[in-house]
């Protein structure tokens, strides 16, 4: 496989080597049903987002979540538009199918995401003042939050807060939160969710922290310091979510990254992948070879993540290429359909499942950070 042969000595050595995993685990091995069996200690826990709507109506789909993850993320299930249509109520009727089948499966869940930009609700935009913004923000974590308590183990607080030019000011975004609450509005969003669910995962995740270059330096540095001055002041905040929406014209900085993730663990935190996946607009058509460099894109940042000390989860934004955001959102010049995620469009496993079983079982051997930290379940 190409991106078995791209992978250097010192990585074939650490842990399991990749051709091995790989040789012993084709897809159609892996065990369909838990628990998983001893021999196959957890590396990292794997997972992935869901909709609600799929698992209802899909067996196949269910199962292929059940034999290859170990959490689910709402994929959009518990975003504002979805969950509070109307300002004076709350439909949590796909975000507790979830939950549902997610627990009868021995999975654990991530929620997504109580304060984020997108997808809201055009009544949102009537907040006015202050006061109004923060007792309705207040309300939405403590209503949801509290809704999941002990359900949920793992939070996306404050999505996508870096702003498009995070070089200018603060480097934080212009949201409806930012400008009636202030900067303080992540720091409020992250107590009161504590507040909500003592045990509860608390994460800080945005996208852009991968790439080589300037612009995603910044992005970095924006991140950095949010989480520096959260930890500083004591607000519970425990995780540091990389998207990893990779792009097939972008390179990984396995370096920068590296470092990022070494401080955000230096800091007591740990670091999640919440929304893997690799825009592939730019390979080649040829399938074969396209769902190689998919793979390969995925396993350099996994890989630099891991010898950094490893990420606490990794999530792939959806498990079936048919499925995924990109099939609308980041289509293919020539009108192929995207091969974004680890299964195809008949759930069969393509190479990106490979690496994330990979990742799944290796044990990375490094001291557990301390402080803030809290591992989902
Ligand atoms: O996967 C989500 C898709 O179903 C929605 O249509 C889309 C709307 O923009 O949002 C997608 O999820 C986004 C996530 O919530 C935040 N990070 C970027 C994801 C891909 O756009």
């Amino acid at each position: 496989m190409v991106f078995r042969a791209r992978i250097d000595r010192r990585t074939a050595l650490r842990g399991a080597a990749l051709g091995a995993t790989l040789a012993l685990e084709p897809a159609v091995a892996v065990a369909a049903s838990r628990p998983k069996p001893p021999s196959m200690p957890l590396g990292t826990p794997i997972g992935c987002a869901v909709q609600a709507e799929l698992l209802a109506q899909n067996d196949a789909y269910r199962q292929a979540i059940i034999r290859d993850c170990d959490m689910v993320v709402t994929e959009d299930a518990l975003k504002w538009d979805r969950l509070r249509p109307s300002r004076g109520k709350f439909d949590f009727t796909e975000g507790d199918a979830i939950v549902r089948f997610a627990h009868a499966a021995g999975l654990s869940v991530r929620g997504h995401a109580l304060v984020f930009h997108g997808q809201v609700p055009p009544w949102l935009d009537t907040l006015r003042t202050r006061a109004e913004a923060e007792a309705e923000m207040r309300k939405h974590i403590t209503t949801v939050v509290g809704h999941y308590r002990g359900k949920i183990a793992s939070w996306d607080v404050v999505n996508e807060f870096t702003d498009d030019s995070p070089e200018r000011g603060t480097g934080l975004r212009d949201t409806i939160w930012r400008r009636l609450i202030g900067d303080n509005y992540i720091e409020m969003a992250l107590r009161t969710a504590a507040q909500a669910d003592p045990s509860a995962q608390l994460v800080l995740s945005d996208y852009f922290l991968e790439f080589a270059g300037e612009h995603y330096d910044s992005r970095r540095e924006v991140m950095l310091r949010t989480a520096q001055a959260m930890v500083t002041k004591g607000v519970p905040l425990h995780g540091i979510g990389m998207q990893g929406h990779l792009y097939s014209d972008r390179v990984v900085d396995r370096e920068a990254v590296g470092r990022f993730v070494r401080e955000v663990r230096a800091l007591g935190l740990v670091v999640l992948v919440t929304e893997l996946d690799v825009i592939d607009q730019t390979f080649p058509a040829d399938l074969r070879q396209r769902d190689e460099l998919v793979a390969q894109q995925a396993f350099q940042l996994l890989d630099a993540i891991s010898a950094a000390g490893g990420a606490d989860a990794v999530l792939t934004w959806g498990l079936r290429d048919r499925d995924s955001w990109t099939r609308w959102h980041k289509p293919r010049p020539d009108g192929l359909p995207t091969r974004s995620l680890p299964l195809d469009d008949d759930l069969k496993p393509k190479p990106l499942h490979h690496v994330m079983q990979h990742f799944r079982r290796r044990v990375v051997a490094s001291e557990p950070p301390s402080g803030n930290t809290k591992r989902s379940p």
